[in-house]
This record gives structure tokens, C-alpha cells and sequence, in this order.
């Protein structure tokens, strides 16, 4: 018989024996199922056989077709998942390349001078309040001792809100609240942004201050010195000289000025301290007796020491920066080296 069946599916079988590959399966769907395949070829010698034959090689050819079809696309099916999770495996992370690191923001110089000076007074038992950075003229002025005609007024030009409403020029109104609120003995620190109407080279609308309050009986200068010097030596090194100068406020009576050694040359004199060897850093004094009526304390009985300072001056002189713009205009290469 010209076609014999077992032979034809024994050369099948070879055909999917020797598939490997997505490519091997291609050449044998085409060797065997093509239009000139294998299986079309036995077809050609089918016409020369009797009609019962016909009926069961027919039947055989079909079954082998079918099987063969089945067979090439289950294996199809398992080339192309196999691919497809390369790819994956391709396009995924290599976790072997070392980690890109995140860009991580950082503390700004201002704020950490502030947590320097926070943690310089909290050691000596000063807490901290905080008050509204827009005030009435009432407690930015007039409880600090500086009617309506004072020549301080001047220099402390603000931003007028509304009638009788300023942006705070300083933090003593914080101070002035608290002592409204609490009896002596009062320790406190009042940080925040203070505003005043100055713009130049070396002024800034908007700073930063620190200031402080010491109030009980029997509080003397001596105390006002004792805590300043301490909080100069934190903040600056155990061995910088530190002298006080006679100034005048409106609200301390007397008042000082607080000097330290210039850092940058030593005493010696140089471009930073104009030659004389010495940096104001703050100002100080003996709380007025006036300010003290005004809260309603007895300035008989008791007696205090204030003082204020700005954070933009002691963050310049701590990093050695020469321009106050630098802390506002958020350039990375400034920011970056705190
Ligand atoms: C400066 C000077 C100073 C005060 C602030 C003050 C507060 C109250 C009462 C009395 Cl409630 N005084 N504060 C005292 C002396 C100086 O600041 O040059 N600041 C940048």
C-alpha cells in the first residue's frame, strides 16, 4: 500500500521529537501541517484509494492532524510564556546595581541656630513661648515703654495691618502676655519672626529673634551677666572673651550691649569687626520699672533682666556668612553646606 499511516505518524513524531525551540516549532508546523507539508503530501496518494480505505486512513490523517495541531500549540504556548517572563526578568530591577540615593532635605542654618539657642537656655531652666507675629500697637509699643512720639518708633518702622495693628518688630510682646498671665518667677524664651520696615544690603523685612525674660525678687545685673556669658561660651566656645557696653532701650534700664571677642580675627581687628576686634551680638538690660506697672507686677518687690537677639547675626557669625540674603534665596549650593 503507497501510504501507510505508522509510517506517517512515526516521521511526525520524529518531527516534534526534535523541536527545541520557538523556531524549531515554526519549521515543523510548516514540514508537517503546511500546504506542502507531510501531511499534504499523504493526501496526494489518498485519491488512488478504494472508498474503505479512504474511510479509515481518512479518519487516521485527520486524527494525526488534529494530535499534531494540539501537540504544536500547547508547546507554543509554553515558548511564548517562557519568553515573556524573560522579558519580564530583562525589564525588571537589577538588584545587583547599587541603590540610588534619595535627595534628602536638611535643616535650614536659622533653625538650627534657634534649636542651638533653645538648647542652650533650656539647660538654664528658661521655657518656651510663642505669641502671634501680628500684634496691636499696644503690645509692640506702648507696654514696652515707647509712646506713640518715641524716637524708637523710628527704628522700628513696620508694617501697618490696620489702625492700631502692626506686624510684631520684635518678640517682646510674647514676653509682655506672659507676665499678664503668670506671677513670678518667670524663665522664658520668646523665639519667632520679628518684621520692621528696613531693606538694604544688610537688612531683611523679615528676621528672626530670640529674646529673653528673667523675673523673681532679687534678680541683679550680676544674673543678667552670669547667664549671658554662659550662653556665650555654648554658643560660641568656652574661650571667647565677652564685654558688656553700656547701650540704651526704651524698656531696660540700664542696658548693655552684649560684645564677643571677633571670631574671625581674634581681637585683632579685622574687615568683620570693623577693625576693633569685637562683634555685638545682643542687646540686654534691667526689665523697666515701667514695663512692670504696666503687666501689673510691683517693681518694688521684684526685679528682672531681658534681653534680645537676632538668629540671622548669630547664625552669620557661627557659619561665617557675609550676606543675610544667602538664608532667603533657597539656593541648594548655600543650603547644602549646613
Ligand atoms: C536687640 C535688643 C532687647 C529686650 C530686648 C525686653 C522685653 C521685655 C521687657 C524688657 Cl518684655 N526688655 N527685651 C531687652 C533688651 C534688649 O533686644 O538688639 N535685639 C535684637
Amino acid at each position: 500500500m503507497a501510504l501507510d499511516v505508522a509510517v506517517l505518524q512515526d516521521k511526525v513524531s520524529q518531527e516534534l521529537a526534535s523541536i527545541a525551540s520557538l523556531e524549531d516549532l515554526k519549521r515543523v508546523r510548516t514540514s508537517v501541517l503546511g500546504r506542502k507539508g507531510l501531511l499534504a503530501q499523504a493526501l496526494d496518494q489518498f485519491k488512488s484509494l478504494s472508498p474503505e480505505e479512504k474511510r479509515t486512513v481518512g479518519r487516521e490523517i485527520n486524527q494525526l492532524k488534529n494530535g499534531t495541531e494540539e501537540r504544536l500549540n500547547q508547546l507554543e504556548a509554553g515558548y511564548l510564556e517562557e519568553e515573556k517572563r524573560r522579558r519580564e526578568r530583562q525589564s525588571a530591577v537589577d538588584i545587583t546595581l547599587p541603590g540610588k540615593k534619595p535627595l534628602t532635605g536638611r535643616v535650614h542654618p536659622i533653625t538650627a541656630t534657634f534649636r542651638e539657642i533653645d538648647r542652650i537656655f533650656s539647660s538654664l531652666g528658661f521655657a518656651v513661648a510663642e505669641g502671634p507675629d501680628i500684634e496691636t500697637d499696644y503690645y509692640n509699643f506702648e507696654a514696652l515703654n515707647i509712646p506713640k512720639d518715641h524716637p524708637a518708633r523710628d527704628m522700628q518702622d513696620t508694617f501697618y495691618v490696620a489702625p492700631g495693628v502692626v506686624l510684631r518688630t520684635h518678640t517682646s510682646p510674647v514676653q509682655i502676655h506672659v507676665m499678664e498671665k503668670q506671677l513670678p518667677p518667670v524663665r522664658v524664651i520668646a523665639p519667632g519672626a520679628v518684621y520692621r520696615n528696613d531693606q538694604d544690603i544688610s537688612h531683611t523685612p523679615m528676621f528672626h529673634q530670640v529674646e529673653g525674660l528673667m523675673v523673681d525678687r532679687n534678680v541683679r545685673f550680676s544674673d543678667l551677666k552670669g547667664i549671658l556669658t554662659v550662653f556665650v561660651h555654648e554658643m560660641f566656645g568656652a574661650d571667647v572673651p565677652v564685654r558688656f557696653r553700656p547701650s540704651y532701650f526704651p524698656f531696660t534700664e540700664p542696658s548693655a550691649e552684649v560684645d564677643i571677642g571677633c571670631v574671625i580675627c581674634k581681637g585683632s581687628g579685622c574687615r568683620v569687626c570693623k577693625g576693633t576686634g569685637w562683634l555685638e551680638i545682643l542687646g540686654s538690660g534691667m526689665v523697666h520699672p515701667q514695663v512692670f506697672r504696666i503687666v501689673g507686677y510691683d517693681p518694688e518687690e521684684i526685679s528682672g533682666f531681658a534681653f534680645g537677639m537676632g538668629v540671622e547675626r548669630i547664625a552669620m557669625i557661627r557659619y561665617g556668612i557675609d550676606d543675610i540674603k544667602q538664608f532667603y534665596n533657597n539656593d541648594l549650593r548655600f543650603l547644602s553646606q549646613f
